[in-house]
């Protein structure tokens, strides 16, 4: 089939750029109020027409079905500092206006076989064009600093092996993603210590 290939990704650089900006404002807003942020960094990416091949093939999606089965051609990466963080922002993004949550994966609680976690959300998105709206498929990934260090580490040592590791390999890396958990999982701890002493110091100084 014929396409125009910038025609057809152009809503969704649109959905990239636009959500980039909203999510960044969320996090400057957070740190004018002076309060927790839960979003440390924002990034985001439109799959290059390579990936969109390449993906269609091996998962058997029809080129003219991209719009409605291939869920990730917007992608947007939302980075926490805390493990805690994720479902806030989660959360925040289901109660938008803006987007329509269409369902989730929740890889944090049920890390997958590689040893990745992150948290997806597939929402809805409208894009106003020319002379419709129309309405894009994008994959928001949230995920913690650790996680997103793992999976970014893990991800450029793929393209060796295709995701089908050598065993020992496949271990070394199984066990770095859950050292980087624990690592959240320390800091988080930390935190609430911390918290604790500064509730403790304020109560006695009253
Ligand atoms: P990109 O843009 O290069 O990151 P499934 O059928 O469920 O196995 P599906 O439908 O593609 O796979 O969805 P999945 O696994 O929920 O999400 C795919 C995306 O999640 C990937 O995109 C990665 O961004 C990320 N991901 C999933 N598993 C891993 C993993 O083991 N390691 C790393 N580093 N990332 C992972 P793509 O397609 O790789 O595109």
């Amino acid at each position: 089939m014929d396409r125009d290939w910038e025609l057809f990704l152009l809503p969704y650089r649109q959905t990239v750029d636009e959500l980039k900006v909203k999510l960044r404002g969320l996090r400057d807003m957070y740190v004018l109020r002076k309060e927790h942020g839960p979003i440390e960094f924002v990034t985001g990416r439109v799959k290059p027409i390579n990936s969109i091949l390449v993906k269609s093939k091996t998962r058997q999606i029809p080129l003219n079905e991209l719009e409605t089965e291939m869920e990730d051609i917007a992608g947007i990466r939302i980075m926490c500092p805390f493990v805690e963080d994720i479902h806030d922002v989660v959360d925040m993004l289901k109660s938008r206006n803006d987007l329509n949550a269409v369902y989730e994966k929740d890889y944090v609680t049920h890390k997958k076989e590689s040893g990745y976690r992150s948290y997806h959300l597939i929402c809805e998105y409208p894009v106003q064009l020319i002379d419709e709206v129309k309405v894009v498929l994008v994959e928001i990934q949230i995920r913690t600093l650790a996680m997103n260090f793992w999976a970014s580490i893990e991800h450029s040592l793929n393209y060796k092996y295709q995701g089908e590791y050598p065993s020992e390999i496949n271990n070394r890396l199984q066990k770095a993603a859950e050292s980087a958990f624990q690592l959240d999982e320390e800091m988080s701890t930390i935190r609430d210590e911390i918290k604790g002493i500064q509730e403790n110091y304020r109560f006695t100084k009253d």
